[in-house]
């Protein structure tokens, strides 16, 4: 291998900031990059040293961001370029470095390409999109596959009989990757942000850029008809190498690409380092253990045998130089962990919290934490359809309006599941705006401000924040954590996972109990010769209390 990769993501801990929502800098009712710049010392004090910043381009939000108009320039009310180099040099002072977001599956339709690919017929940048023409004389689109956001994957051109792919909302038109030039649009972009000195991307849907190119109908299906054709198509891996060739291996950077639908062999093939393809990838089988064929609409109870064994399914299968894991258990697409997963986010937060960051954190991977999950932030407390602001609850939401089927389906978890939950902004404290803003924000702030927030996680010794920072602490000191092997304990108990986590120098075992009542701990026979280090509780014995978790240390 011929890279400057020196492969520091793997003592990484990484932050999640979505723009809009963590801190506003001019008072205007939405996050920005002045914001982002005056919270970079509590990130130090968090302990975390790097940054995934969710995109901050030049945009017209339809999909907060998502949706890309210039790739090489700010979202005007985030900040400027200037504004974005000042970010990234305090956070490189700090010893944090930064991630950006690469949103190149598809473009906003306000991109340049695209105008022009729409104004003139003969322009170059027409095959820079997928542009068919319609069936039925342009009536009905090219073929029946559907996208992600509850709509069909083709929208028409006004005024002829021709219709363009989107997977995602119509304001974000596919590119077309097939096109060398394409290609090479995206390296530039890589190499553009890389000599600016950011530090690797988070890669959007990164393994939908190829797709099968005979465009023809595929078998209906509730979600995604089409996805044989379009989730990780015929050219992937070639796309994926060709950037590292050209863009990642000039630069000591890391990837992480996002999958969709992506199974343990293709992960491999996607994260094996001979292949020179991405660093790691975000897996989601773990959080789709609480619903149906990966459609989070389609609730099903959630397990812990399920979510154990999906976490071990990839600890194992990564293993022995297969490739490296991310590890996390929310984002902005994600509702809130706490109250999830077996959890409560009422009365037992704290626990809840707490036990399923010790139950992840220490797993072998790259953790990621998104914003507001340390300090136990939880979903929105909205009772409107209006306070909602998120494209894809409003199309799912007209969906279940305009039909009985869906309405039954996926109705009754429509909000539960909205991505908004996680989006709502930043609780810093206590008053009227939770201190993300002086003015009423873009997206309501839960009422729990009162009770939490930032200011009062810092003061609370046995806070969730507190918690996270030792964690992290402990991570620094433990290399077995970074190297060692990952070994399922009492692997069919129903309410506890316990793993042990082990080099040739000492042996971490974690204990964690999904049980919101006292149990005997499974473990109690296997604690010869550990030491206690870190708990949710003062006081342990031969019960594990409702969510509570342990971590065990063993020198050899
Ligand atoms: O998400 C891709 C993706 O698979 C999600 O749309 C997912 O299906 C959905 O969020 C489940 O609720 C990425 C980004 O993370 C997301 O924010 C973008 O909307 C999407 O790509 C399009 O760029």
């Amino acid at each position: 291998m011929n890279s400057k990769h020196t492969n520091w993501y793997k003592n990484a801990v990484i932050y999640q900031i979505y723009p809009r929502s963590f801190c506003d800098g001019n008072n205007d009712g939405l996050g920005d990059i002045p914001g982002i710049i005056s919270k970079l010392d509590y990130l130090k004090e968090l302990g975390v040293n790097c940054v995934w910043l969710s995109p901050v381009y030049d945009s017209p939000q339809k999909d907060n961001g998502y949706d890309i108009a210039d790739y090489r320039d700010i979202y005007k009310p985030f900040g400027t370029l200037k504004d974005f180099k000042k970010m990234l040099d305090e956070m490189h002072k700090r010893g944090i470095r930064l991630i950006m977001d690469l949103v190149v599956n598809h473009t906003s339709s306000e991109h340049k390409w695209f105008k022009e690919a729409l104004k003139d017929k003969n322009s170059p940048y027409r095959d820079y999109y997928y542009i068919r023409k319609g069936k039925k004389n342009g009536k009905k689109p090219p073929n029946n596959w559907t996208g992600f956001f509850g709509e069909g994957a083709w929208s028409p051109i006004e005024g002829s009989d021709e219709w363009y792919l989107h997977l995602f909302a119509k304001e974000q038109p596919d590119l077309n990757w097939e096109n060398p030039k394409v290609r090479d649009e995206v390296v530039d972009i890589l190499r553009y942000w890389l000599d600016m000195g950011v530090d690797g991307f988070r890669c959007d849907v990164i393994t939908l850029i190829s797709k099968k190119q005979d465009f023809k109908n595929r078998f209906p299906s509730l979600a995604l008809t089409g996805k044989d054709a379009y989730v990780n198509g015929p050219r992937l891996h070639e796309y994926l190498h060709m950037l590292y060739e050209r863009a990642y291996k000039d630069y000591d950077c890391m990837t992480v690409g996002e999958s969709v639908l992506c199974s343990l062999k293709d992960t491999i093939k996607l994260v094996k380092p001979e292949n020179e393809e991405l660093d790691m990838i975000f897996n989601f089988s773990h959080t789709d253990v609480d619903n149906l064929f990966g459609v989070k609409y389609l609730h099903r109870k959630f397990t812990l045998n399920r979510f154990r064994n999906s976490l071990t399914k990839y600890q194992l299968g990564l293993a022995n130089g297969n490739g490296w894991n991310s590890l996390f258990i929310e984002n902005h697409d994600q509702r809130r962990c706490v109250g999830r997963f077996g959890t409560n986010d009422k009365e037992l937060r704290k626990e809840s919290s707490k036990m399923l960051a010790t139950t992840y954190f220490l797993l072998s991977g790259t953790p990621f934490i998104y914003q507001g999950q340390e300090i136990g932030m939880t979903n929105a407390d909205y009772e409107s359809i209006d306070d909602y602001q998120d494209v894809e609850l409003h199309n799912m939401y007209k969906l279940t309006q305009s039909s009985i089927l869906y309405r039954t389906l996926i109705g009754k978890h429509l909000f539960e599941v909205s991505r908004d939950n996680a989006r709502t902004p930043m609780q810093w404290d206590d008053t009227e705006f939770a201190g993300f803003s002086k003015v009423k924000p873009w997206l309501r702030v839960n009422k729990n401000k009162e009770f939490i927030n930032v200011k009062e996680s810092i003061k609370d010794v046995n806070s969730i924040f507190n918690y996270f920072k030792e964690l992290i602490n402990f991570r620094k000191e433990h290399q077995a954590i970074i190297d060692g092997s990952y070994k399922v304990l009492h692997g069919h108990n129903s309410k506890v996972y316990s793993y042990v986590r082990e080099n040739e120098k000492e042996s971490i075992l974690v204990i964690s109990s999904f049980s919101n009542k006292e149990i005997k701990n499974p473990c109690n026979n296997d604690l010869a010769g550990y030491v206690l280090k870190l708990s949710n509780y003062k006081e342990n014995n031969l019960i594990l209390k409702s969510y509570e978790c342990r971590i065990y240390v063993k020198e050899k």
